[in-house]
């Protein structure tokens, strides 16, 4: 029998010194957001999770000094990792991920500056490491253990248990965490930068691998397919119409079609663009869809950039954000524009600053760029017409011609907004959400309306076109008895929801005179090939699956990313198809009459829907392999 005083074994107090250090550090060396009890809990957790994850380990070890050992350059290294992190993030208010780590760029922007990014005070970062090296060096008999392996087991099982409650705290603090990523800030501050570090590294050799695998033979058939479902070399009469225009571009947070030309308490909900739709120089898409997937507005994003579809899981600006790509900014940057993207938001959330790289902008004004308080931010952060307001200069500042995406922030779920900014009143319905979209959504259309009014008066409306497009939409459908009372129909049918789907498209081209209203089925999927003709800009060999607005010879379809689709005719939704017209069902399923007894008009529906499944995931191929890499654009 071994009669030692009860002492408490090093891996324990390892855990402890290093979780609270650990701590510290993510809650004042980290700029990280904590919105709630819920989330302060959640990190202040998580770091002793993970340290005890890491220092029980040792009991694996029977020999003291191996035991001790392990401790000592387990602290060691994370700590360093704890250390690196810091550093990367005083550059680039983000965390290192695998990619980056080999991708150059991003490195040696860091090691020109790298002696300014760390701190004397840094060193305290190291304080843990010390005591805990010391520790195991003089009473490596005191503090190291011997478990049977029972007690080894035991320990384990503490971990796994630690493990699986933060997790589940974290998954129910943001559902969807590890399928959707959002930002690494989201993932670090619910489960740690170790498990973190962990989540990256499987993301990433899951991506490899398919890409490692991938050869560029699937292109020919893609090619094939496209040239012959969706290309159309005619061009439109519109092409050339904004040749040498700078675009200036209004990425317009949460802003669905079904409030347009719409009132709500009587009042009309989006004056402005309202007004901007009858302007002889606007072109107004009333039946145009967003196709986005869960990366909300990075899939927006993406499809206006690529004429390809976001993932149906993940966010594609997290997930393949270093892919090849043959984006518009690009492609119109090889013309002589320059591309630039402002939005006052976390520059890191979605994986930005990676992804723009990969699409060839040139400029990302993010959060850093502008002057936030908070008399002039509200949920999200800086308001809609404070972000115009500043955004100006830095328009003024940008070489011409250019490409600048300006991303609103202030019509976002929640839809928070001050009493001040409130002009009309929040519907009055079950539902908070669709009630307080409207006065948001006024708030937005205003700040259009002063940003309007500040392009004239700095003189850069003239030589520019202006192009507004709702990323997608606000209201989801658990709000949807709420919206058939706003719509003032019995229910929303699965029809309708499609239909809700459409948000607004308009093209203000100053001076044009021959705006009207353009009915076709559209979709976000058409932006990056609408563009390059507006522009003038002609590109001999492309991979994209959609068509100039302006053509007359376009697919008459749009694949909605979760498969339904649209087309001239016909609306589909989980596998029924419906009259667009009418929005009456078509008699029978299309996935399930066989095809002799088919009508002519499912026939017709189901032919679509098989060209739509083909499409997507072509497109999905070309990004899991990516495929692009392969292609020969010159
Ligand atoms: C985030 C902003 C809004 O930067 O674009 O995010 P969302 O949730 O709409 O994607
Ligand atoms: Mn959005």
């Amino acid at each position: 029998m071994n009669f030692r005083k009860p002492t408490i074994p090093l891996y324990i107090i390892a855990s402890l010194l290093f979780g609270l250090k650990t701590y510290i550090v993510y809650r004042f060396m980290f700029n990280v957001e904590l919105d709630n009890t819920m989330q302060e809990f959640i990190l202040f957790i998580n770091p002793f999770v993970s340290a005890f994850l890491m220092f029980a380990l040792a009991v694996w070890f029977n020999k003291p000094s191996r035991q001790m050992k392990f401790i000592r350059y387990t602290g060691f290294i994370a700590t360093f990792v704890v250390f690196a992190n810091l550093v990367f993030y005083r550059q680039f208010t983000d965390f290192i991920t695998i990619p980056q780590l080999f991708m150059g760029s991003n490195m040696s922007d860091l090691g020109s500056s790298i002696m300014t990014l760390i701190k004397p005070f840094d060193v305290l970062l190291f304080a843990d490491t010390v005591i805990i090296w010391i520790l195991s060096k003089r009473k490596v008999e005191t503090l190291s253990v011997s478990y049977l392996k029972r007690g080894k087991v035991f320990a384990l099982a503490v971990s796994m248990l630690l493990l699986a409650g933060n997790f589940f705290l974290a998954e129910m603090e943001r559902p969807q965490l590890f399928t959707r990523g959002f930002d690494r800030e989201y993932l670090v501050k619910n489960i740690g930068l170790f498990n973190y570090h962990i989540y990256d590294i499987v993301q990433h050799s899951k991506a490899e691998t398919q890409r490692v695998f991938a050869d560029g033979n699937e292109l020919n058939e893609i090619e094939e397919f496209i040239e012959e479902n969706v290309k159309n070399d005619e061009k439109s009469e519109m092409f050339g119409a904004a040749e040498g225009k700078n675009v200036i571009w209004i990425h317009a947070e949460s802003l669905q079609s079904f409030v347009i030309n719409n009132e709500v308490n009587g009042e009309e909900v989006t004056p402005f663009v309202n007004s901007l739709i009858k302007d002889e120089d606007t072109y107004y898409f009333d039946n145009f869809y967003e196709q986005t997937g869960q990366g909300n507005t990075s899939d927006s994003e993406f499809l206006i950039e690529n004429s390809m579809y976001p993932l149906s899981r993940g966010a594609v600006f997290f997930t393949h954000g270093g892919n090849e790509y043959h984006a518009l900014s690009e492609i119109i940057g090889n013309d002589g524009y320059t591309s630039a993207v402002l939005h006052a938001n976390n520059g890191s959330f979605w994986n930005r600053f990676q992804m723009y790289n990969s699409l060839g902008i040139d400029h990302f004004y993010d959060e850093r760029a502008y002057e936030i308080n908070e008399e002039n931010s509200i949920g999200w952060g800086l308001k809609d017409k404070p972000f115009f307001e500043q955004s100006i200069k830095y328009l003024q500042s940008l070489e011409e011609p250019y490409f600048a995406k300006l991303i609103t922030l202030t019509n976002h779920f929640p839809f928070e907004l001050d009493e001040e900014d409130k002009s009309i009143e929040p519907y009055d319905s079950n539902s908070n959400t669709l009630n307080n979209y409207f006065p948001t959504v006024r708030y937005m259309d205003e700040a259009i309306e002063d940003f309007f009014a500040q392009l004239k008066a700095s003189g850069l409306y003239e030589d520019s076109i202006i192009v507004i497009m709702g990323d997608h939409i606000g209201i989801s459908a658990n709000h949807n008895k709420a919206m058939s009372m706003y719509l003032n129909k019995e229910e929303i049918t699965p029809y309708d929801q499609v239909q809700l789907q459409r948000v607004p498209l308009l093209i203000h081209l100053p001076g044009d005179g021959d705006g009207e209203t353009i009915s076709n089925v559209s979709a976000q999927i058409d932006i990056k090939p609408t563009m390059l003709s507006l522009l003038g800009v002609e590109v001999e060999n492309d991979i994209y699956f959609g068509n100039d607005l302006f053509a007359e010879n376009r697919k008459d379809y749009i694949a909605l990313r979760n498969g339904d689709f649209v087309s001239d005719d016909y609306v589909s939704t989980a596998g029924i198809c419906y009259d667009r017209e009418t929005g009456e069902p078509l008699e029978e399923n299309i996935d399930k009459v066989p095809e002799t007894t088919d009508t002519d008009e499912t026939n017709a529906c189901s032919t679509i829907n098989e060209k739509v499944q083909m499409e997507l995931q072509y497109s999905d191929d070309l990004i899991y392999g990516d495929l692009l890499r392969f292609y020969d654009f010159d």
